[in-house]
C-alpha cells in the first residue's frame, strides 16, 4: 500500500514538474515496461521525434521505460485517473480493462502475420481499439509483438503434454492463464519486471514470450530451451488517457495520431530486424531452439476458444477474425 502511495506521489510530482508554465510546450509522459533496447521503446522515441516536428515543438514526449512508473496494469490504472498520459501494454493485460480485447488471447486465432495485420489495420482492429475508450483509455495503435512461445529452464518442451506440471509464468491475464491450463501447465501470474529473478530463483519453471523479449530481458541466461510453438499473437497496444485526449483540440489530436501512425510503421520495421537478430543471439548463447509441429498445440488449446466463445461479445470477434481473408 505504501509502495502504491509513493508511486502516486511520484507521478503527481512528475505532473507538477512537467506542467510547463514557462513556455507553451506540452509534455506527454509515456510509461512502459520494456527496456530501451527494445523496438517498442525505439518506436516510441520515433513517435516523440515525429510529434515534436509535426506540432512545431508544441508537444514533447518523455518516456519512462522498464516499469519505472509501475507494471502494465498499474500504468493503465494511472491513465484511467489521468495521472499518466500514455502507456503501451500487451493486449493480454488490456483485456482486464476492456473485455472485447480477450479475443487476442485465443490461441492460434490468426492464420499468419499478413492475416494479423489485415485484422489489426482494418475495421476489426479499429473497433477493438475504439472499445477501450469508454474505460478512459483512448487506443491509438498496435505495435508488433510477433507471437509468443514457451521457454523453460530445465526441461525441453517438445509437445503440449511436456508442459504438464510445469509452473509457467504468465501475464496478469485470464486468457493466458487458461491457455497454459489447456496444456496441463500451472500458470503463475508475475509482472514482466519481476520475472528474471523469479526464473533465477526457480519460482517458475519457464515462461512464454516472443524472441526479442526473451533475448532483451536476458531470460535466455536462465532458460536454455525455447520452443517456437507460437501459441498466441498478442499485439502491444499504445493508449492515451481520455482525461488528456479530451483536453486536446482536433488539430492536436491529429498530430498525436499521425505521429503514432508513423511510429507504428517504424516500430514494425525495427521489430522484423530484431526478431531475427534475437533468435540468432539466443542460439549463439547456447539456447536450444526448436520448431515443433504446431497442430497438437492448436488442437489441445481449442478448449480456450470454446470457453470464451460462450460469451456473445467474444464470439462475434472470433467470427469476424476467422472470416477475414
Ligand atoms: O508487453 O509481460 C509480458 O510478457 C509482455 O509481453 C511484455 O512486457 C510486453
Amino acid at each position: 500500500m505504501l509502495k502504491i502511495k509513493a508511486l502516486f506521489l511520484f507521478v503527481a510530482l512528475l505532473s507538477f514538474l512537467s506542467c510547463d508554465n514557462l513556455n507553451s510546450t506540452r509534455i506527454i509522459r509515456l510509461g512502459h515496461g520494456l527496456s530501451t533496447s527494445h523496438s517498442v521503446h525505439q518506436g516510441m522515441v520515433y513517435f516523440g521525434e515525429q510529434l515534436e516536428e509535426i506540432s512545431g515543438g508544441k508537444f514533447q514526449v518523455q518516456i519512462y521505460p522498464s516499469q519505472q512508473l509501475g507494471t502494465e496494469r498499474q500504468c493503465l490504472e494511472l491513465l484511467q485517473i489521468g495521472s499518466l498520459d500514455m502507456t503501451k501494454v500487451s493486449a493480454g493485460v488490456l483485456e482486464n480493462f476492456s473485455p472485447s480485447i480477450k479475443v487476442f488471447g485465443i490461441p492460434y486465432i490468426f492464420k499468419d502475420k499478413a492475416h494479423t495485420f489485415r485484422v489489426l489495420d482494418g475495421p476489426i482492429g479499429d473497433e477493438l481499439l475504439n472499445g477501450t475508450e469508454k474505460y478512459w483509455l483512448k487506443g491509438l495503435g498496435y505495435y508488433d509483438s510477433g507471437s509468443r512461445s514457451f521457454y523453460t529452464i530445465n526441461k525441453p518442451v517438445e509437445k503440449p503434454n511436456d508442459l504438464e506440471g510445469l509452473k509457467i509464468r504468465v501475464m496478469e491475464s485470464q486468457t493466458a492463464i487458461d491457455m497454459v491450463k489447456s496444456f496441463g501447465g500451472s500458470p503463475t501470474p508475475i509482472s514482466w519486471g519481476e520475472l528474471y529473478t523469479a526464473l533465477q530463483q526457480g519460482v517458475v519453471d519457464g515462461a512464454e514470450n516472443n524472441p526479442p523479449s526473451f533475448y532483451l530481458s536476458r531470460h535466455y541466461e536462465v532458460c536454455k530451451y525455447y520452443i517456437i510453438d507460437e501459441h498466441t499473437v498478442l499485439p502491444d497496444v499504445v493508449l492515451m488517457s481520455t482525461h488528456i485526449w479530451n483536453t486536446l483540440n482536433e488539430e492536436e489530436q491529429n498530430w498525436i495520431q499521425t505521429a503514432l501512425d508513423l511510429s507504428v510503421i517504424e516500430q514494425r520495421r525495427l521489430w522484423m530486424e530484431s526478431e531475427q537478430e534475437s533468435l540468432e543471439a539466443v542460439k549463439a548463447a547456447g539456447v536450444q531452439v526448436s520448431y515443433p509441429d504446431k497442430s497438437p498445440f492448436s488442437e489441445m488449446s481449442k478448449s480456450v476458444a470454446e470457453e470464451y466463445g460462450k460469451d456473445p461479445l467474444i464470439k462475434s470477434f472470433i467470427d469476424k477474425i476467422k472470416n477475414t481473408d
